[in-house]
């Protein structure tokens, strides 16, 4: 003989709301499978700059003739990244600035590589401003790509297959021209 079931509905205590589960990780940026990242320092401009603001730290800043015609700055509301961003605005009438770092990795020569960083523009309405990639051999071998205009942060990037006699490899940023830009997360790989 079966028990009888119990009349009603017995009481029951809310059941807890189970804690939401954890996110899941954002996926990291997904890299292309066999490229290899070269070291660059400082690429995020979040270790400062040299005395009396003359360039980033790690970085070099060269421009046309007068030395006071482009001015440094750190964004440090807005970054594209972290907590700085390296901007550069042009405050006399020279034609260009260069920011950059070198290398004389020989593993490179031969090698097609690309340089990417984040760009934001504001007032370029000369040539504009963006990645650049050098490498001295002979014949010397240049690229680049700029923004003009007025931007938010975009990503930008630049290729170049390096002859296999290039000896040194400049990489880094230009403004060419009137404006502003600021610079973040610079990134230089092989292919
Ligand atoms: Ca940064």
């Amino acid at each position: 003989m079966r028990a009888g079931c119990a009349s009603g509905v017995e009481p029951r205590a809310a059941a807890p709301v189970p804690a939401p589960a954890p996110a899941a990780a954002p996926a990291p940026a997904a890299a292309p499978v066999q490229s290899r990242a070269i070291t660059v320092a400082n690429a995020g401009f979040e270790a400062g700059m040299k005395a009396q603001n003359r360039c980033a730290l790690s970085w070099d800043c060269t421009m046309h003739n007068d030395p006071g015609s482009f001015r440094f700055s750190l964004l440090e509301s807005g970054a594209a990244a972290g907590a700085r961003s390296l901007c550069v605005e042009r405050v006399a009438n020279e034609p260009w600035m260069l920011l950059t770092q070198a290398t004389q990795d020989a593993s490179l020569r031969g090698k097609r590589v690309r340089l990417s960083m984040q760009v934001r523009v504001e007032g370029a309405t000369g040539g504009g401003a963006g990645p650049w990639l050098l490498a001295q051999a002979r014949p010397v071998a240049n690229v680049s790509r700029l923004a003009k205009g007025t931007s938010g942060w975009q990503s930008l990037s630049v290729e170049l297959a390096l002859p296999a006699d290039a000896q040194v490899v400049e990489f880094g940023a230009t403004l060419e021209g009137p404006g502003k830009a600021c610079f973040d997360e610079v990134r230089l790989e092989v292919l």
